[in-house]
C-alpha cells in the first residue's frame, strides 16, 4: 500500500476540563509534533442534543447520562485532524479508555485520572469518523 494511500481523517474532541484546566495547547501540539495536520478546528459550547448524538451508541449505558451531561453547554474544542494512518496514530497518542490505566508517556496516561473525565475523544474507526465528524463539520469546511 502507497503512504499517500494511507492518509486518513479523524475527528477529536477535547472535553470541557481540557479546556479549563489549560491543557488545549498542550494536547493539540502532541498532535502537531507528530505530524498530524489540524484542518479545521472549532471551539463551542457544546449543545446538549450534539452531545446526546455524538455518544448515541453508549445510550442506555449506565454512564451515558453522566457522560452527557459532563459535556453539555460546556465549552469544548472540536477538530478534524489528517495524516498517515491518523485513526489508529491518535488513539495511540491519547491512549486508554480509563486514564488510570493508560500508559505514561501517552495523552490520558499524562494528563488524565478520572474515567468519564478523561480530557478527550478520538474516533475509533473510519465508520465512527464519517458518523462524528457529520455532527459538527460541513464537507466545505473541510475542503483543502
Ligand atoms: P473512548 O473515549 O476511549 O473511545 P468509549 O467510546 O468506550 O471510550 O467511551 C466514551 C466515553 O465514555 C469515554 N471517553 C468516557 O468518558 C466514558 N466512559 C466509558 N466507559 C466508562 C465507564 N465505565 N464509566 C464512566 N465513563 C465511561
Amino acid at each position: 500500500m502507497s503512504e499517500r494511500s494511507e492518509i486518513e481523517r479523524t475527528f477529536v474532541m477535547l472535553k470541557p476540563s481540557c479546556i479549563q484546566r489549560g491543557l488545549m495547547g498542550e494536547v493539540i501540539s502532541r498532535f502537531e509534533k507528530k505530524g498530524l495536520k489540524i484542518l479545521q478546528i472549532k471551539i463551542m459550547k457544546m449543545p446538549r442534543e450534539k452531545a446526546e448524538e455524538l455518544y448515541r451508541v453508549h445510550e442506555g449505558k449506565p454512564f451515558y447520562q453522566g457522560l452527557i451531561n459532563a459535556i453539555s453547554g460546556k465549552t469544548v474544542a472540536l477538530m478534524v485532524l489528517e495524516g498517515r494512518r491518523a485513526i489508529s496514530v491518535v488513539r495511540k497518542l491519547i491512549g486508554a479508555t480509563d486514564p488510570a490505566q493508560a500508559e505514561a508517556g501517552t495523552i490520558r496516561g499524562d494528563l488524565a485520572i478520572d474515567l468519564t473525565d478523561n480530557l478527550i475523544h478520538a474516533s475509533d474507526s473510519p465508520e465512527s469518523y464519517e458518523r462524528e465528524h457529520r455532527i459538527f463539520f460541513t464537507e466545505e469546511e473541510l475542503e483543502t
